[in-house]
């Protein structure tokens, strides 16, 4: 397959309905990558769903789901290396989970308990795990592109042969330093993957109320970059387009922008009221004719390498596996309070350790 920047259409190699609207098998994937692919969807769902009923049991303050957007996050996650960076937001726990993080992890996390590897401490959607090269997403929309784009421009001057992804969605493309991390990556050659979860909405503002050009693709022409537009709801093609801009970053020929063209199903998150803003039948419309899922399903249906009782045996396998995960967070205890104060600092500043000293008193400890 061909794969071009800059096309008017978005990369396709599945259509809506699982056929294919390009030859599959000259990606050179076997049979065991498109299920490795559909399991890995299924699992992010699930752990999606399991995380959203937190907060609807008010065990948990926040979630912001992934539903919709699976086969962009699982599909750009998968061609990655065990030692590549990756640079997530508040909306890629899919891509995270396919990276090494454990739903146990996860769901320990969105508790706030010690099974998160951050121990509680930063802030919802939030986790990061330095062994497996995951870097902790910041609650300020975009401000993690410039790093990842310096991520990237060290590998380059170590001559290490790792790329960085960054992960943002189309309201980030509008941040300042959007612009800055995509002109450094281009003018220093970064291998660096900026990968845009375009889900059409930055909370309740479409991108046509925040930006003048049809994609956000063709933004990197300006920097002297590939831009490449991709079916974020088809993971056979943001698989192939990742991998495409991977190979390029690590042979040396600097960075890329990936707009992942897709669509969430949830609220921005669990304090916001959808409703308000989505045109009527919008979200109908993608979740019952583009689901990512149900794509993929029905293009191993076609080939005969799914059929209802292997559905069966995955969604009960899942279940099993995250029912699992989620006793063992639950199981996992809260972080001790005083323990707020270590890690941050080398040493406390007077002000801190006053602060401490208070709290320890308060505790009795
Ligand atoms: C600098 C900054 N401005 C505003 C916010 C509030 N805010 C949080 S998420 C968000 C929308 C982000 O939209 P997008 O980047 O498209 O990602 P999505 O949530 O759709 O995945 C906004 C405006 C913030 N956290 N940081």
């Amino acid at each position: 397959m061909d794969i071009k920047p800059f096309t008017a259409e978005p990369i396709r190699v599945l259509a809506p309905d699982g056929s294919t609207v390009e030859n599959a098998d000259k990606l050179g994937l076997s049979k065991d990558d498109f299920l490795t692919m559909y399991r890995w969807l299924v699992f992010v769902r699930g752990v999606d769903d399991r995380g959203y009923i937190l907060v609807r049991q008010g065990r948990a303050g926040f979630y912001a789901q992934v539903a919709g957007q699976e086969a962009a996050q699982v599909g750009s996650a998968l061609p990655l290396l065990k030692d590549d960076w990756m640079y997530p937001d508040h909306r890629s726990q899919g891509s995270m989970l396919v990276k090494g993080l454990t739903a146990t992890e996860w769901f320990g996390h969105v508790l706030g308990r010690m099974a998160d590897p951050t121990q509680g401490r930063l802030m919802p959607h939030g986790p990061g795990r330095r062994d497996l090269h995951i870097v902790p997403p910041a609650s300020t929309v975009g401000n993690k592109i410039t790093e990842a784009v310096g991520t990237a421009m060290a590998q380059r001057i170590k001559k290490r042969k790792e790329v960085t992804i960054c992960y943002m969605g189309d309201g980030a493309t509008s941040e300042g330093d959007f612009h800055v991390g995509m002109n450094f990556a281009a003018v220093y050659q970064a291998p660096a993957l900026l990968f845009v979860q375009n889900n059409q909405y930055a909370i309740s503002m479409r991108t046509d109320q925040q930006m003048r050009t049809k994609t956000i693709a063709e933004k990197a022409r300006a920097y002297g970059m590939d831009g490449y537009l991709v079916d974020g709801n088809d993971i056979i093609a943001v698989y192939a387009v990742t991998k495409h801009c991977a190979d390029s970053a690590r042979s040396g020929n600097g960075p890329s922008l990936i707009e992942a063209f897709t669509y969430r199903y949830g609220p921005h998150s669990s304090a916001d009221d959808d409703t308000r803003y989505r045109p009527k039948g919008e979200l109908e419309m993608w979740r019952t004719q583009r689901d990512p899922v149900t794509r993929m399903r029905k293009f191993l249906e076609s080939r005969g390498l799914w059929s209802d009782e292997q559905e069966q045996k995955l969604q009960a396998e899942v279940k099993a596996q995250l029912a699992a995960a989620m006793e063992e967070a639950e199981k996992s205890p809260v972080p001790e309070p005083l323990s707020v104060f270590d890690y941050t600092y080398e040493s406390l500043t007077p002000h801190l350790q006053w602060e401490r000293k208070q709290l320890a008193a308060e505790l009795g400890v």
